[in-house]
């Protein structure tokens, strides 16, 4: 009781807070923006000097310690988002947590609602971890998420709205058989891995299934409960999928894509040939979100991936920070989109003293890639809303060795596509055939290591005198064993801060495109301290956080570069200044 008491407490002082905060913030802002940034401040970008790694248009909440998007759903044309939230503790993880909630018509601009799944019941009193929305047959939304007991153990709870007519579904109530599915020593589940339940799919015998993570020892578990009435889960006598040596498996998502490269999504429950499935977990050893492409045999009630579980190999939604992602399909547009969490990468001392920590990324429509290989991603569309103040550059060729401008956007907060030809292959190196660790070539061979074709690409969040950047490129190779292009993505935060205290990794991945027939493309939001990079199309994303000192807000500055020894082309670019979404 005493811990109910301590969030009642904590959540009056919230939403004191919510509406008292809003307004110091937006005061102090307008001091601080710059004549050529004008329109971004007229569209109430807050630009602020006390928080400038807080973000304009990527969700988070007004403080406090934000992770995993829960249950997002959309509802009578109400898109509902959900998330991991611990009310106490400003930027600490140190807490129990409850369930954040905001609503939105356009995944873009939020309201915020009031907290839920506070403790009801013994089978949530500590705390009320990840779960997803199932709407079921007769148009009722049903949340299952992962209890914590007083034990500490954890159990699968399941939770209707207590007033179907609110359009906000604003208050949650547990069903009082909870918990629905526990640890037992006859299924020997492990009490402290057993959490996260997926959006439930509904097969033509009259039974829901829906997934759990878990691990037995060493070996990571999708465990697969069945149920006709949602209230009573039987453990199915095998798991959808397990595969030894990845640890916990948290967070799963198991959803239908549509084969032969149609962008539409399909439903959870679509079964048949027109489909394949995506099955994703995040493992907790790495924080990876990884995902395999496969079949699901309905009658077996078997996933069998495609090309086998790869371990550190596999295919990843996103090859920076990003994790605990989830899925939904957008019944009104045909879409599935994917939400995710992205964690800070500044100390847990200084995530205190902004008294907030983590943001989710924009949502991005998901769909399988004409191969059947991999997906492909790509922000939502209601983002170009924000965009304002185009600035186009011209063709250009860039010199090996040069660094360009690109003025009179807020580099702070921008949306830019760009494109690159290359003209002059004589320069090109040999990719060796022992370079299998794009991550680690990409650190060997940082933005400053000159190469034959690349490094090239974007200076982001700079500081006017360089002292600050985080370099987003490419670098080209030639694999001759095997007559082909390799495409090297790099994201280098070596230089991206003077604050020694932050995570400064790089990160890298191949992309899988012809750039003599294709181009090389790329796409990046810049907010502030997030820099999400889409290259290929959206074949391949890296995100990162980054916390500049110098180049912040007003002061922050973008260039292109080609710092190579052969000259690349700039076939098209463009950059927009962002309004600010409201996400209050
Ligand atoms: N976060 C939740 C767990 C989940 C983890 C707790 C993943 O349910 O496994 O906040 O980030």
């Amino acid at each position: 009781m005493a811990l109910f008491y301590n969030i009642k407490v904590v959540t009056t002082f919230l939403f004191a807070s919510l509406f008292f905060g809003y307004g110091v913030i937006e005061l102090q802002a307008s001091h601080h923006v710059s004549n050529h940034l004008q329109d971004v401040a007229t569209s109430q970008s807050l630009f602020s000097d006390d928080q400038p790694y807080r973000t304009a248009y990527h969700f988070q909440p007004l403080k406090n310690w934000m992770n995993d998007p829960c249950g997002p759903m959309i509802y009578k044309g109400i898109y509902h988002l959900f998330y991991q939230y611990n009310p106490i503790g400003n930027g600490s993880p140190d807490g129990p947590r409850v369930w954040g909630h905001s609503t939105s018509l356009d995944l873009i601009n939020w309201t915020p609602q009031p907290l839920t799944l506070l403790p009801q019941l013994e089978a949530n009193m500590n705390s009320s971890w990840t779960g997803s929305i199932t709407i079921l047959q007769d148009y009722k939304p049903a949340i299952l998420f992962t209890g914590i007991t007083p034990k500490n153990e954890q159990v699968q709870d399941l939770a209707f709205p207590k007033d179907l007519s609110d359009p906000y579904l604003r208050e949650w109530i547990l069903v009082p058989q909870n918990p629905v599915m526990s640890p037992t020593q006859e299924n020997k589940i492990n009490a402290t891995s057993f959490r996260d339940p997926t959006t439930a799919w509904w097969l033509p015998d009259g039974n829901w299934r829906v997934v759990i993570g878990s691990k037995i020892e060493r070996r990571g578990l999708a465990l697969l409960f069945r149920s006709k009435d949602f209230i009573n889960w039987v453990q199915v006598d095998h798991p959808l999928y397990s595969y030894e040596l990845t640890g916990m498996w948290e967070c799963p998502d198991f959803f239908p894509v549509n084969v032969n490269g149609i962008p539409i999504g399909v439903e959870t429950s679509a079964i048949g040939p027109n489909v394949k499935h995506v099955l994703k977990l995040s493992l907790d050893d790495t924080k990876h979100d990884i995902y395999t492409i496969g079949t699901y045999d309905a009658f077996k009630d078997a996933y069998i991936p495609d090309v086998g579980f790869q371990n550190d190999s596999s295919l990843r939604y996103d090859y920076g920070k990003y994790y605990a992602s989830k899925t939904f399909y957008d019944s009104s547009k045909m879409q599935r989109l994917l939400l995710s969490w992205v964690n800070e990468s500044s100390s847990l001392a200084d995530d205190i003293k902004k008294g907030w920590s983590g943001i989710h990324a924009v949502p991005r429509r998901v769909w399988l890639d004409i191969s059947g290989k991999q997906l492909i991603q790509w922000p939502i569309p209601e983002i170009e809303s924000l965009r304002i103040n185009p600035v186009i550059l011209p063709i250009q060729l860039i010199k090996g060795g040069s660094v360009i401008e690109i003025p009179g956007i807020s580099a702070a907060q921008a949306d830019v596509e760009l494109s690159f030809g290359l003209r002059d292959l004589s320069n090109i190196e040999k990719f060796e055939a022992s370079w299998t660790n794009p991550q680690l070539l990409c650190s060997q061979k940082g933005a400053s290591v000159s190469g034959g074709l690349g490094p090239f690409g974007l200076l982001t969040l700079a500081s006017v005198g360089l002292e600050e950047y985080t370099a987003v490129f490419f670098r080209i190779f030639k694999d001759y064993d095997n007559d082909k292009f390799v495409v090297l993505m790099c994201i280098d935060q070596s230089r991206s801060s003077l604050n020694p205290t932050t995570d400064k990794t790089t990160y890298g991945t191949f992309v899988n495109v012809n750039p003599i027939y294709e181009g090389l493309s790329l796409r990046i939001l810049i907010d502030h301290s997030v820099i999400e990079s889409f290259g290929g199309k959206g074949k391949n994303v890296i995100t990162a956080r980054v916390y500049p000192t110098l180049a912040t807000n007003d002061k922050a500055r973008l260039y292109a570069f080609n710092y190579g020894r052969g000259s690349v082309q700039i076939t098209w670019l463009t950059a927009w200044s962002m309004k600010k979404a409201n996400i209050a």
